[in-house]
């Protein structure tokens, strides 16, 4: 009999997976199968930046004597190949953050009426930090103005640097300053990237990967940064709220509308418009009880983060949302939407509804936002899932599996749990790690992906992790992976947790993991961490922390500028999967070793989930030796447990057996 292949951590996309395989039905993760990465384009020896080749730089002693037809080494080609994708990455992100200024200048402006600014506090905060004048009877929506105006200057500006350089520590700018990676602004960057990997341009791989550094730099303290505070000003900096996530969010007698994607603005009014009393009288006169909202992916995590509107889950759930049959309109906009949607939506009855000017889809409704008229558009959307409702015809896999989350962590929100509105402060988490009941941080972060049985390998790292006593911070689909595994609660989190860990959460009132946000809100983290350098007691820079970013199942160009602007701000980084830089010794040492000379961070490719757990754990314990911090020691606080037990063995395997790359 053939075995089957567990494909997906979680229960219920499994059960759509095997219902779909069934009736004949191909997702993502039959594609995976099929597909086996092209193994020289995967560890980044394939140069194909001009017509003379694809050149396909192998062989034993291809490091050394390889030659593309332009005479370029090996070391050359992969360090390009890496630095276009953090150039990818960093446009992607930066231009959503643009799209979020020109939003706040036309709200400012009074040209965009569906939207106020909901948190004059963080305007004021941002106002502050950027020396914009603020109170004193100034209008708020003057302040408003100059903010949006001087954050797009960070798109443009040509000489100088980017306007957030001094949120970081002081010690973390001279770093970047020391090695020439200080942004000067984003478009800049990402063009002067793209230039350097142009044929003939830059062929040292240190400086190709320097100049990739200053590039994901411009994305994380510009692009990333600015997108979240302006989401945060305009619809509100993020309080912990309840949810649920999973397939089963769906409800059979709802219309039910999904928004999938990554950009705010339109989902935050359809928040708005789902909820008018015309809208449901709408539905109802279609035989539906009311309209269930939904989301996926980032965009989810937007609008569980302020609203509470619940998650079917990250990247790979999209197809199998449809699947389930009862997804009556799926709205997308920007980012992570497989094309593979379209087509699986004509096989049931959902309409797919393109709404950005930049990407659109065959088969897709084109729907185009503007957020002049933001209302007006959201109401047709709505329009369209109600009237599609009387349509459901295929039948689906109906899955009922939903887990309760809380969501909604914000840096703000960290700080005000640890003394109050007036003395927020990190004092209580640094005296923690200092006394080694907590015996780290980590940021959980990335996208979940096919090629493993899929959100298995964070479910693994998250509870071995919380289990060490080490404090999760998560994003994006790390995030979702999280919550559709039911660890997104403070009881279910904390029954597992270490001693330690858990003794700390219960006094802060926190859980052991804490969602922050879309994987835009990775620059979050970086706040957090120059909160906690300044707070004192720990490093006074960002490198030099107990702490480590991972994102073990990432497959999206932006994880990668993520990872680059984590390990240049000096976060030990470790990526899952192979290594897309695996073929050159050169570039796999600057990245790991020269990189962390220079900024006590470090990017490492590995997919053995259990390496990568031990490799966090060394970072962090090895960061805790350096500051001369009290050795972590398992279980002296609280009680000792079992850290890795053969009930908790079966569960891993009962997720899909050891997760590695390539199933
Ligand atoms: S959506 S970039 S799959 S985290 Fe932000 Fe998820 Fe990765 Fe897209």
């Amino acid at each position: 009999m053939e075995k089957k292949i567990r494909k997906s951590a979680s229960d219920a996309a499994q059960k759509i997976i095997e219902w779909g395989e069934a009736e004949g039905l191909q997702t993502c993760f039959d594609r995976a199968q099929k597909l086996k990465p092209c193994p020289i384009g995967e560890t980044g020896a394939c140069c194909k930046n001009c017509h003379m080749g694809p050149c396909r730089l192998v062989g034993a002693d291809a490091e050394e004597k390889a030659r593309g037809i332009c005479g370029a080494t090996l070391p050359t080609v992969a360090a390009r190949n890496m630095v276009r994708m953090i150039a990818a990455g960093t446009s992607a992100h930066s231009d959503h953050a643009r799209d979020m200024a020109f939003t706040l200048l036309a709200v400012a402006e009074g040209e965009a009426k569906d939207f106020q600014i909901k948190d004059v506090r963080k305007l004021y905060k941002v106002a502050g930090i950027l020396g914009i004048e603020f109170g004193n009877g100034r209008p708020v929506n003057d302040v408003a103005r100059d903010v949006a105006k001087m954050l797009l200057d960070d798109f443009g500006r040509q000489k100088g640097f980017i306007n957030y350089l001094n949120r970081a520590p002081g010690k973390t700018q001279e770093r970047w300053k020391k090695w020439g990676i200080i942004p000067r602004s984003i478009d800049r960057e990402v063009v002067e990237t793209l230039h350097r990997t142009n044929v003939g341009v830059d062929h040292d791989p240190d400086h190709l990967l320097l100049g990739g550094l200053r590039c994901a730099l411009a994305d994380g303290w510009a692009g990333s940064m600015i997108s979240t505070d302006i989401t945060d000003i305009l619809f509100g900096t993020p309080k912990p709220v309840k949810s649920e996530a999973s397939l089963g969010i769906f409800k059979e007698d709802e219309v039910n509308l999904v928004v999938h994607g990554h950009e705010p603005t339109l989902a935050e009014t359809i928040v708005d418009v789902v909820g008018e009393p015309e809208m449901i009288a709408y539905a109802k006169s279609k035989g539906a009880k009311g309209i269930n909202l939904g989301g996926m992916c980032c965009t989810a995590n937007e609008v569980l983060m302020r609203h509470g509107i619940p998650t079917a889950g990250g990247f790979t759930n999209q197809e199998l949302g449809i699947m389930t049959g009862l997804v009556d309109a799926i709205s997308v906009d920007v980012q992570c939407i497989m094309p593979a949607i379209a087509e699986m939506a004509s096989k049931f009855h959902t309409k797919v509804i393109t709404t950005s000017p930049k990407a659109m889809m065959k088969g897709a409704v084109h729907i185009e936002y503007d957020e002049h008229k933001s209302k007006e558009i959201a109401r047709k959307i709505v329009k369209l899932a109600i009237d599609n409702y009387p349509n459901r015809k295929a039948k689906g896999s109906h899955i009922t599996d939903k887990f309760p989350v809380i969501a909604g962590f914000s840096d703000e929100y960290i700080q005000y749990m640890q003394g109050g509105r007036w003395r927020g402060s990190y004092r209580p988490l640094n005296d923690a790690i200092m006394a080694g009941r907590v015996r780290g941080v980590v940021g959980l972060a990335g996208c979940d992906n096919p090629r493993v049985p899929s959100t298995g390998l964070h479910r693994y790292l998250a509870m071995e992790l919380i289990r060490n006593d080490v404090l999760i911070v998560s994003t994006g689909c790390g995030s979702a992976a999280c919550g559709t595994a039911g660890y997104l609660t403070p009881e279910m989190a904390l029954e597992n947790a270490g001693p330690g860990l858990r003794e700390v959460c219960e006094a802060i009132g926190i859980p052991p993991i804490l969602h922050l946000g879309a994987c835009v809100d990775n620059s979050r983290i970086l706040t957090i961490a120059s909160a906690m350098a300044a707070e004192g007691g720990l490093s006074d820079e960002i490198g030099g922390m107990p702490a480590v970013g991972i994102a073990p199942e990432w497959m999206s160009e932006k994880a990668i500028a993520i990872g680059c602007y984590f390990a240049a701000s000096g976060v030990p980084v470790i990526f899952g999967g192979e290594s897309p830089v695996g073929a050159s010794k050169e570039v796999t040492k600057i990245m790991t070793e020269v990189w962390f000379e220079r900024f006590k961070g470090s990017l490492h490719f590995e997919p053995d989930p259990e390496k990568i757990l031990a490799l966090a754990l060394q970072y962090i314990d090895s960061a805790r030796g350096a500051l001369k911090l009290r050795k972590y020691e398992p279980g002296r606080f609280g009680t000792e447990r079992v850290l890795m037990d053969m009930a908790a063995r079966r569960e891993i395997e009962r997720a899909g057996g050891k997760p590695h790359i390539g199933i």
